[in-house]
């Protein structure tokens, strides 16, 4: 039943969104913004009582480092949260310039490994299953370093790490186009994230980050192939106008999130297996009713898709009828989902309408007043 699977449907919120971020060209801070993870974790424990299916909090290492990771992880327990995936963070030191697992140098290289395999420590301190990588490795000019030798040093870093792996964790390997390297970066696409999860076995699957494809790309094409190869594990939303914007999901383009939705419930992953992450950086809107707008889109956007009549499509599909089956996928689209959305919230024992409930309940006035010089995301730092 469709109400049943938007009601178990879990949407994992950034502790990075909570904080402060902007672009190179300016961080404006906002006010109540949280002073360390503790508090990141509490904003995103409101997310999820105004939404009920983000219980699930993303940390990045260092932006959230602790000294106890099994207490963060009990206090997101008693705010009725838990530790998603663990993003790890090989590209804000001097030495990763020319790069972290790839670098020419091992010992910049021993470096980066050991920061992932501390990361797969504070998986098992805080009881999270994911692990995430981010490579912002490349180089800017041809004949920099050698493509080839980079890709041979990221197969041995991406073993260890394997290695290392406990029996119920995997890691997710993510890709991105371009930025920071602007000639040739080592993981930039799904094929080549693919080609070395599948060396490696089940514990290494891709994430697919909507906002890092060429413009153009057809992103649900990756995840069916992605999703039927039992590689697809998972989603870094967010939406995008020109490159990485990191702007809200389902802001820029809702049709692609439906499109995206549609393949992952026509190709089984509509389980826990399919991390539905947000990464995303709010720099000028609010960032707790920012995290709950895009929660929402997300929603409406699986919502629509579960209402394809697959059966109807089936049918026109094998009929060859063009114009049938592309009618049954836009009556999907174009239906009001927002009355079957406020069923499900109400079923839950939720407001309806979680932004006007969010914005009643006087969260944001009262950390507006208790928190005083709030922490960049990490971004902006
Ligand atoms: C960077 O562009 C990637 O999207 C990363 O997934 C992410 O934003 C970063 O690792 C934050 O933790
Ligand atoms: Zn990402
Ligand atoms: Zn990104």
């Amino acid at each position: 039943m469709i109400k049943d699977s938007l009601r178990a449907q879990v949407i994992e919120t950034p502790s990075w969104a909570y904080g402060n971020s902007g672009t190179r060209f300016k961080v404006f801070a906002q006010r109540g913004v949280p002073r360390d993870p503790f508090e990141k974790l509490a904003d995103a424990a409101q997310v999820h009582a105004f939404t009920g299916v983000a219980p699930q909090v993303a940390l990045h290492i260092p932006w959230d480092r602790v000294d106890d990771y099994a207490a963060l992880a009990a206090h997101a327990s008693g705010l009725g949260v838990r530790i998603g995936a663990i993003n790890s963070n090989v590209f804000q030191d001097d030495d990763y310039m020319l790069g972290s697992v790839t670098h020419p140098d091992a010992r910049v290289r021993a470096k980066a490994l050991a920061h992932l395999l501390d990361c797969v420590d504070i998986m098992d301190a805080t009881g999270s299953d994911t692990l995430k990588l981010w490579f912002s490795d490349g180089i800017n000019y041809p004949g920099q370093d050698d493509i080839r030798a980079r890709q041979d040093r990221l197969a041995e870093a991406l073993g260890r790490v394997y290695e290392r792996l406990g029996d119920n964790q995997r890691f997710l390997l993510e890709y991105k186009l371009f930025e920071p390297a602007f000639y040739a970066t080592d993981v930039p696409d799904w094929g080549t994230a693919y080609a070395h999860c599948l060396k490696l076995g089940p514990k290494a699957q891709v994430v697919v980050d909507t906002g890092h494809h060429a413009p153009g790309t057809n992103i649900e094409f990756i995840v069916a192939f992605l999703l039927r190869e039992g590689k697809l594990g998972g989603f870094d939303f967010n939406s995008r106008f020109y490159a990485d914007d990191d702007l809200m999901a389902g802001a820029a383009d809702p049709f692609q999130l439906f499109r995206i939705m549609v393949e992952v419930i026509g190709g089984g992953g509509f389980t826990e297996d399919v991390a539905f992450m947000l990464d995303q950086c709010h720099n000028i809107e609010p960032k707790i009713a920012g995290q709950i707008r895009s929660v929402m889109n997300v929603q409406e956007a699986t919502a629509k898709a579960l209402l394809v009549d697959r059966e109807a499509l089936a049918v026109a599909q094998a009929a060859g009828d063009v114009l049938g089956a592309n009618a049954v996928v836009m009556d999907a689209y174009n239906t009001d989902v927002r009355p079957l959305l406020a069923e499900v919230r109400t079923d839950l024992g939720l407001d309806p309408d979680p932004m006007a409930a969010y914005a009643r309940s006087g969260y944001f006035e009262k950390i507006a007043a208790d928190r005083v010089g709030g922490a960049q995301a990490g971004w902006g730092a």
